[in-house]
């Protein structure tokens, strides 16, 4: 029997942003400043024991951008990271957005602000906040130290993609112009 395959959250942004920190601290509750940089992770996430969505934990380092555009093709969602602390991994978010608006304008995403534990401040908050909205998305800023902020982003961003999948299934907007067309001649053959 073919088993139908689960939705996919891909994580992107440069590497040492925190993608891996914010799925180990999602899943095992824990956080290591310890570095290994990822070339991929992929990890089924559950919920009452069910398995809802994978996750794909991707590699952030330049050596791996030509993998980008496949991940973004292959997402259901996405979460993209960068860390308040230094602007260039901000810049490039900032690119991955002009390439899902181009390729796939309609995928649920989220953007988080890691690394809000440190001083260094680089990207403002205002500035997170904008990127945001030219998106349509929601932004929030994190440490990945802190289990309850990790949650909600998931969960958030989980919620968002499900809710996307409703809208999706009441109807395409062109069968509901087709309803509402129809609803017009309706009106004046009566
Ligand atoms: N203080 C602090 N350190 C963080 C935070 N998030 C990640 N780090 C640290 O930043 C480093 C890089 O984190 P990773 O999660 O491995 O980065 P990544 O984005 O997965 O990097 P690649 O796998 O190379 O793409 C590690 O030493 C983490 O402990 C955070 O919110 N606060
Ligand atoms: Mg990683």
């Amino acid at each position: 029997m073919k088993m139908k395959s689960l939705p996919v959250l891909s994580l992107l942004g440069r590497d040492g942003v925190g993608k891996t920190a914010l799925v180990t601290q999602l899943t095992k509750q824990e956080f290591s400043l310890f570095y290994e940089p990822t070339i991929e992770q992929k990890l089924t996430i559950q919920k009452d024991k069910i398995p809802v969505y994978q996750i794909y934990d991707t590699a952030g380092r330049a050596e791996f951008d030509s993998l980008r555009q496949e991940y973004i093709d292959h997402s259901d969602f996405i979460l993209l990271v960068f860390a308040v602390t230094c602007s260039d991994t901000y810049q490039y978010v900032s690119e991955l957005c002009d390439q899902i608006q181009l390729r796939k304008p309609s995928t649920p995403i989220m953007i988080v602000g890691t690394k809000i534990d440190l001083k260094n401040r680089q990207v403002s908050q205002e500035e997170g906040h904008a990127l945001a909205s030219r998106m349509k998305c929601d932004y929030m800023e994190v440490s990945a130290k802190n289990p309850t902020e990790i949650i909600s982003v998931f969960d958030k961003l989980y919620d968002s993609f499900i809710a996307s999948q409703t809208t999706e299934s009441k109807g395409t907007p062109i069968l509901r112009r087709k309803n509402s067309f129809k609803h017009k001649l309706k009106k004046l053959l009566m």
